[in-house]
């Protein structure tokens, strides 16, 4: 009888573009990892010799494994992203595959929330404008920076009162603000005033914050009418992804004054930041740094971690997607 010769142990993990120090570090001593080329030809050539090997693929929620990838790994069971969003993943190729995600909920909550909180501040009350009138010498050489809008109390509009939309709610209510949302289905327990629609909730409010996951189901929900719905005094956060927002159509309503500001954190095309919205004042421009704490990403990191793991040895994911 010929007992069967185990499975090689090295190319079963897969890593798709970088990741976190921990985690590479990790993936290469613990698991032997293979990594996919950056430069598609190379990536391409790496395919044809280790495709079907690869069990388990490790991504960050912006990289993920795109439709053509996962067409390329026949033996794929598991996709683990580093970060809450797996929009750069194709979740429903995976779903008809049976092939199973995992995300890192929850350790990141409170540092993108503290960060929709920055931008709403900012973007209302113009303090990253300010602070360049004083490094400019402005303050000396034209006086008083010029008054801005009231920043508590005011009417906010939440898309998405998922984990993050519901801690920027709690945020914002320390300021006194009157919370109002829009998900599919109305949220059990909460008070916040619920709006069947976008458009009615941009209409109802004069701050909204995008707080929805990214991906093909929310993918431009914030278009032009959803912008003249919130008008030249109302105010755009967005601190989940670039796609829910029709970019080309917030640029024109900033730079013709029919929308008071925007607060970005993420964007359509990263890294590229629209030129136009470089010159204003009204918009506040982050390099998509919701996660990016020390400790946060730690977390992450070690919550990854934990999902490969868990896959690997028992066939279960400790923070499935869903
Ligand atoms: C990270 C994020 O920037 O978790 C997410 O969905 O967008 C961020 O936390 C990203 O996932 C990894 O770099």
């Amino acid at each position: 009888m010929t007992v069967p010769a185990p499975a090689p142990r090295t190319g079963h993990v897969l890593q798709v573009g970088p990741l976190h120090p921990l985690v590479e570090e990790a993936l290469d001593t613990e698991f032997s990892a293979l990594r996919l080329p950056d430069d598609d030809a190379a990536a391409g050539q790496f395919l044809d010799r280790h495709a079907d090997r690869v069990r388990v693929a490790v991504g960050s929620g912006r990289t993920g494994v795109g439709t053509e990838l996962m067409r390329r790994l026949p033996r794929l069971e598991a996709v683990v992203h580093f970060g809450v969003g797996y929009d750069g993943t194709d979740a429903a190729e995976a779903a008809a595959r049976g092939i199973a995600l995992s995300n890192t909920p929850d350790v990141l909550t409170d540092a993108v929330a503290d960060t929709a909180l920055a931008l709403y501040l900012d973007v209302l009350r113009r303090f990253s404008a300010a602070d360049r009138w004083v490094r400019r010498g402005d303050w000396e050489a034209r006086g008083n920076y010029p008054l801005t809008v009231h920043a508590s109390g005011r009417r906010v509009g939440i898309l998405g009162l998922g984990r993050i939309g519901r801690a920027v709610a709690h945020r914002l209510e320390a300021l006194g603000c009157e919370i109002h949302y829009h998900n599919r289905r109305p949220v059990p327990g909460t008070e916040h005033t619920y709006h069947g629609s976008v458009l009615e909730l941009a209409a109802a409010v004069e701050v909204l914050v995008v707080a929805v996951p990214g991906g093909p189901d929310s993918a431009g929900t914030v278009d032009a009418a959803v912008l003249a719905a919130l008008g030249p005094e109302g105010f755009l956060v967005n601190v989940a992804r670039g796609s829910v927002v029709d970019e080309t159509a917030l640029v024109e309503a900033l730079t013709q004054g029919r929308l008071g500001g925007a607060g970005l954190d993420v964007f359509a095309a990263e890294p590229h930041v629209p030129e136009a919205l470089r010159e204003l004042d009204s918009v506040v421009l982050l390099p998509h740094v919701g996660s990016a704490t020390v400790q946060t990403r730690r977390e992450m990191a070690e919550l990854t971690l934990r999902n490969l793991r868990s896959w690997l040895t028992s066939g279960t994911l400790v923070t499935p997607v869903g």
